[in-house]
């Protein structure tokens, strides 16, 4: 077992938990996946403050099975639009299927990325499937790089950065592009930077909370 140190936990007043979380519910609440990026650079120090969030998610068996790469090299991001369009046509030429593209269709996306160019940076999640010497395993993958991927994308959001999860699928080429090992699979890419001038996203709303909510 490890040595112990004494948990920093400062107990609150019932008034100021609630002034606390009803602040960051606020905040959360005005988050939008961002399609339509400003070229304007982003300060590295702020991303590296919100990977460094991000990077402080439980994990399973503290493994901390993930891997952030940072891409802001304009050519990579190139490479990276040109290989996604190429599943994105397939995708939305039939390989989605009836169903799912009805269920796109609200938000109004199609195989067009240009996003993965104009954002500044673009962050891609790979999961660590298993450790990286032969034996080595990890636990509870998904829902480790999950978590740290939903802490990545609430940091942006309060320190005042546009994100947005893509998944463009099979994501196999990102391995390829960012030169990753085998036992790396490709997560999450997230276009970060700050939202193009006059953006408009889709008027979305979200369910009720007693429909999402079950006290017993
Ligand atoms: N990956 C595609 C399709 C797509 C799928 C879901 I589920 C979305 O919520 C949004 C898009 C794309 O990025 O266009």
């Amino acid at each position: 077992m490890l040595p112990t140190v004494p948990l920093q936990y400062p107990r609150r007043s019932a008034a100021e938990m609630e002034a606390r979380a009803r602040a960051l519910t606020e905040l959360l609440q005005t988050r939008r996946s961002v399609r339509d990026f400003a070229p304007d650079s982003i300060p590295q120090v702020v991303l590296q403050a919100c990977l460094a969030a991000a990077a402080s998610a439980p994990s399973g068996a503290n493994k901390q099975p993930w891997t952030f790469v940072v891409v802001q090299d304009p050519e990579t991001k190139r490479r990276i639009r040109e290989a996604a369009e190429v599943e994105e046509r397939t995708f939305y030429a039939g390989r989605a299927g009836e169903r799912w593209l009805e269920d796109l269709e609200p938000l109004g996306t199609g195989p067009e990325k240009p996003f993965l160019e104009t954002a500044p940076a673009l962050i891609a999640v790979f999961a660590h499937r298993r450790g990286a010497e032969a034996g080595q395993r990890n636990y509870y993958v998904d829902e480790s790089v999950g978590i740290a991927s939903g802490m990545l994308l609430a940091a942006l959001h309060h320190a005042g950065l546009a994100s947005l999860t893509h998944t463009p699928s099979p994501m196999a080429f990102l391995s390829e592009i960012l030169e990753r090992p085998a036992h790396e699979r490709a997560y999450l890419l997230i276009p970060v930077g700050y939202p193009a001038e006059g953006c408009r996203v889709p008027d979305l709303k979200k369910k009720p909370l007693d429909e999402v909510v079950i006290w017993r």
